[in-house]
């Protein structure tokens, strides 16, 4: 029996891309990262123009509704504000149990984790890892290669987004490239 129900997908993931119906695209320019960095000078050197994120996002769901899930995609790109990495924002979940998987697509970089003690821990990041980032536990990205770090994401939707905590209290270490290597530093 022939049964005519098979189509194509909505969505195509190809490598390091997401495209298709319902992807939202968000920028963050070295301008939007005021009080991300250590080195506040270095920042303010560079570019507020300059790219330093972008996130594709397919929110199939409202925002904050129970049961559905969320994919993204979020190329970063390479560079430093002195001695320190481009990294993300960072952040706590709002409903701070909601887990998350991310995963490296290009690029090399660092997962950088802290518990709500600040207790911080990191992984390495590069094509086929594999990180579960459990509840509780803030997320943060840094790119320490020399091409842009690509990883994918699938979190809660109704997990939302805290940075103010971030905002105020920062990590309780940074990424920061020390004779050459990256290096977590609690300065
Ligand atoms: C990711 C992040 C994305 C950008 O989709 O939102 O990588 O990082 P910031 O949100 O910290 O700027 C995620 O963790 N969602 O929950
Ligand atoms: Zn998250």
């Amino acid at each position: 029996m022939n049964v005519p129900n098979i189509s194509m997908p909505e969505l195509f993931f190809g490598g390091a891309t997401l495209t298709g119906t319902g992807i939202t695209k968000s920028l963050r320019t070295i301008g939007d990262l005021a009080g991300i960095f250590a080195d506040e000078t270095a920042w303010a050197a560079l570019s507020p123009d300059k790219l330093v994120y972008e996130v594709y996002s397919h929110l199939s769901v409202p925002e904050g509704t129970e049961g559905g899930l969320f994919f993204g995609l979020t190329r970063l790109f390479p560079g430093k504000a002195g001695n320190e990495y481009f990294m993300t924002k960072g952040h706590f979940h709002r409903k701070i149990d909601r887990m998350e998987y991310y995963w490296g697509l290009e690029g090399d970089g660092i997962l950088i984790l802290m518990d709500e003690n600040r207790s911080v821990r990191a992984e390495k990041m590069f094509p086929g890892s594999l990180h579960l980032i459990g509840g509780g536990i803030a997320h943060r990205v840094a790119n320490t290669g020399n091409v842009p770090l690509s990883f994918a994401a699938c979190w809660a939707s109704d997990a939302g987004h805290n940075y103010q905590e971030i905002a105020d209290n920062g990590f309780a270490a940074r990424l920061m490239e020390i004779n050459g290597t990256p290096q977590l530093c609690t300065i």
